[in-house]
């Protein structure tokens, strides 16, 4: 296949991989249509993809991973920068002469008798001053036809890139060959042991070698989209963060733009795709997972979602939870771990129906109410089970989402899993303490990592396993974007969905009640409401936060509100240990905002 393009730096480094990989043939991917049902077709020839019927489910496939291989695996994630410090605490580090040695022989032949897609995508509408461009090359077309979902893969991408145009280079290999004769695995990757995902920031490039799945073989998401962008935000003056963005807009149809972001398990997607049980009040979907925000000529902080689809979650998603998301994957979808039901469809835990009989994740005979023969339940779907589906089928999508400029941010949330101490809702006092929030953000471990004394799982601005380098630099950059932008940066709040009472009862309905919340904030922005000044930041006035129509008690309320200085002083001590470990890099601003807290809660 003659290659589609003059340019001298893709042209040389195809030409390196082939030559590398010894595939059997080097196919171009142009993302068109015939393209995608052309793989699709070859996979369900093949064996390692289902057909799901097309009357429940029009063009949609399932297909089910090895149990070796079902989510990202951030042991086997590195971050291999010229030294260590670069990479700072929070991530893997190797010398990357090392690792290139190490995954240069695992490379070495890795595509015999399999085919090397190469896909030229763009990370934001192509041609927008926010956009990146991508090129990845892989070896599995499941990858390919993720891709074509998540990110646009396009000829134009190739023309925007012109003879001399820069691009991100991202090589992934299920690292699978075949001998002549035999036979492929519905699922080829390699053992946990021979997996890398790795980062090489001052190049600017990718390796992901021996997994198949989601985050590790997707490599325009996490590791171009965060890990790599967020190394190249920092030297170019940008952001590239771990958030949703959503727009919301009140009765007067004035427009307020958010972003927000949640450790895994807080609700994020749901947040994206809410639906406002305030009448008047809209809420529409710009992104669920990532932000790339640039100050533009106006001088406010404009987002872009790079991506082009959701790669969601797919057990715990029903109509109940996120009927949005479930409407999004309706047709045009691939699933992944999910159980395909004896009528063709698909099915997973806590979709809001049973399933009479299907198949399990594992290939398994599968109905619910299953037990094992130790008489514990059966799960149908793997509990990390995928379903990846255009963002364009969302029914809140917004309108401007593929707006090139992007829309501009007014509002940063940053949030995390505590059943006591932080209130519901409260704003910080200014930039500087909005970042300390954020980078201080902190979950309670799940009940089965509970520890004799329970520490908490620090999770800074949620970017903990995809900060491209030192994250004590991310939080200097934080705090110079602040200062750029001065007062036209976004108000920062902090939220907390998941306080209970003493009976262990939630103390917030969450989900479409959350837009109670985003009003509050909404207001603030306009100066509508006033707030109250308490040690840990700014709350809500007594009858601001508007709680018409919900069943909660005025004694449930305000222990949701409830700011207990003793339990704060306790947690500092735990975030004064966290922030240790960042050692000199750590930016002041961090140390005064912690003594500023401290003093306040004296
Ligand atoms: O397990 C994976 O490979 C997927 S991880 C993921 C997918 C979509 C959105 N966010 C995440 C995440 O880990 O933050
Ligand atoms: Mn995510």
């Amino acid at each position: 296949m003659t290659a589609p393009t003059k340019n001298k730096k893709l042209l040389a480094w195809v030409a390196e991989v082939e030559k590398m990989c010894t595939p059997d043939r080097v196919v171009w991917c142009e993302g068109t249509k015939s393209e995608y049902d052309r793989l699709m077709n070859q996979m369900v020839e093949s064996g390692s993809a289902v057909r799901l019927n097309e009357k429940l489910r029009p063009n949609s496939f399932a297909f089910n991973s090895d149990p070796s291989d079902v989510a990202r695996v951030e042991d086997r994630t590195y971050i291999a920068s010229r030294t260590k410090e670069e990479a700072g605490p929070t991530n893997n580090w190797i010398d990357p002469v090392e690792l290139k040695k190490t995954m240069r022989a695992l490379y070495t032949g890795c595509m015999k008798g399999r085919t090397m897609y190469v896909i030229p995508f763009s990370m934001g509408p192509i041609g927008s001053p926010i956009a990146k461009i991508g090129i990845e090359i892989t070896d599995s077309p499941y990858v390919v036809c993720n891709m074509h979902i998540m990110t646009r893969v396009s000829k134009k991408v190739l023309q925007v890139l012109g003879d001399d145009g820069e691009f991100i280079p991202c090589l992934h290999s299920v690292g699978a060959p075949l001998e002549p004769g035999q036979k492929d695995v519905p699922w080829p990757c390699a053992p946990i042991e021979k997996k890398y995902i790795a980062h090489f920031p001052e190049k600017n490039l990718i390796w992901s070698f021996g997994s198949g799945y989601g985050g590790n073989a997707l490599l325009g998401k996490k590791c171009l989209a965060l890990r790599i962008a967020s190394n190249m935000a920092r030297n170019e003056g940008w952001m590239a963060e771990h958030m949703l963005i959503l727009r919301m807009i009140n009765p007067e149809g004035r427009k307020y733009h958010i972003a927000a972001a949640f450790p895994s398990a807080c609700g994020k997607t749901n947040l994206a795709m809410l639906q406002s049980t305030i009448p008047g009040w809209k809420v529409e979907t710009i992104g669920d997972d990532i932000a790339w925000m640039k100050i533009r000529p106006d001088g406010r902080l404009h987002a872009i979602n790079p991506e082009y689809g959701f790669f969601g979650v797919a057990p715990g998603t029903s109509k109940a939870s996120n009927p949005m998301a479930l409407a999004s994957c309706s047709k045009n979808s691939i699933f992944t771990n999910c159980v395909v039901t004896s009528e063709g469809d698909i099915w997973w835990e806590d979709i809001g129906c049973e399933c009479r009989s299907g198949t399990d994740w594992k290939g398994q005979p599968f109905h619910s109410g299953m037990k094992d023969k130790d008489g514990r339940a059966v799960k149908g779907a793997h509990p990390n089970a995928r379903f990846t589906a255009p963002a364009s089928q969302c029914p809140v999508i917004c309108p401007d989402w593929e707006d090139p400029e992007g829309v501009p941010i007014d509002i940063f949330i940053f949030g995390g899993r505590r059943t006591t101490t932080v209130p519901l809702v409260h704003e910080a006092l200014s930039w500087e303490h909005g970042v300390f929030m954020g980078a201080t953000a902190a979950s309670e471990p799940t009940a089965a990592a509970l520890d004799v004394k329970q520490h908490l799982r620090f999770d800074p601005f949620a970017m903990k396993p995809f900060c491209g380098y030192n994250a004590a630099d991310y939080f200097a950059h934080w705090f110079k974007m602040g200062a750029r932008m001065d007062d036209k940066a976004p108000r920062i709040f902090y939220v907390n969905w998941f306080r209970k009472n003493k009976d262990g009862k939630w103390l917030w309905p969450g989900f479409g009640e959350n837009s109670r919340v985003l009003k509050w904030m909404c207001e603030r922005v306009d100066g509508r409401v006033e707030a109250r000044e308490t040690p840990v930041g700014l709350m809500p006035k007594d009858g601001d936060l508007d709680l018409k129509g919900l069943n909660i008690s005025p004694d449930d309320y305000a222990e949701l509100m409830k700011v207990d200085a003793g339990l704060y002083r306790n947690m500092l001590s735990d975030i004064a240990d966290y922030l240790k470990e960042f050692g000199d890099r750590l930016p002041s601003q961090m140390t005064h905002q912690l003594e500023a807290l401290r003093k306040r809660l004296d």
